[in-house]
């Protein structure tokens, strides 16, 4: 059985991945609004693997006899001023969710929950590749910056991802 604190930390960080997914999805929008139809796209997907993060926490929270509760998700801004802006706030989210990974991992490590440290490891693993991504992604679109018109280019490009 998980400890109650255990389980309050699982919650809020099932709320934290629903509400990755929600501003995502606003990201979204908002690239669908300025014609961006790739990265549209490709923030669509990634609102859709941040739900899949969710479930997966929610489903071990239950495998482990715990009560999941879902929690009111707070509300994503509507616009981003620019592509690069989006990627900016990307970056800097993923970078949130990380410490906050490593919070609840550090809470398992001190209630000496090996279970939970084990199922964290993948969650560890992944942050360090969205991050990575954001990264490379907005490199790539500062490095077109002062080229007129090559960000349609990405847009295509990145509009491929599965
Ligand atoms: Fe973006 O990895 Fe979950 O939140």
């Amino acid at each position: 059985m998980i400890s109650e604190k255990m389980q309050n930390a699982i919650n809020d960080q099932i709320n934290a991945e629903f509400y990755s997914g929600y501003l995502y999805l606003a990201m979204s929008t908002f690239a669908e609004s300025i014609n961006y139809k790739g990265f549209a796209s490709w923030f669509r997907k990634q609102s859709e693997e941040e739900n899949t993060h969710a479930f997966k926490l929610l489903d071990y929270l239950q495998e482990r006899g715990g009560r999941a509760i879902l929690k009111a998700l707070g509300e994503p801004p509507a616009d981003f001023k620019s592509i690069e802006y989006s990627f900016e706030q990307t970056l800097s989210h993923e970078k949130t969710i990380t410490a906050r990974i490593h919070k609840l991992y550090e809470l398992a490590v001190g209630e000496k929950d090996y279970a939970t440290q084990s199922f964290l490891q993948w969650f560890i693993n992944e942050q360090v590749e969205e991050e990575a991504t954001a990264e490379e992604i907005l490199d790539q679109i500062k490095m077109v910056e002062s080229k007129p018109g090559s960000l349609f280019y990405i847009d295509r490009h990145i509009g491929k991802r599965q």
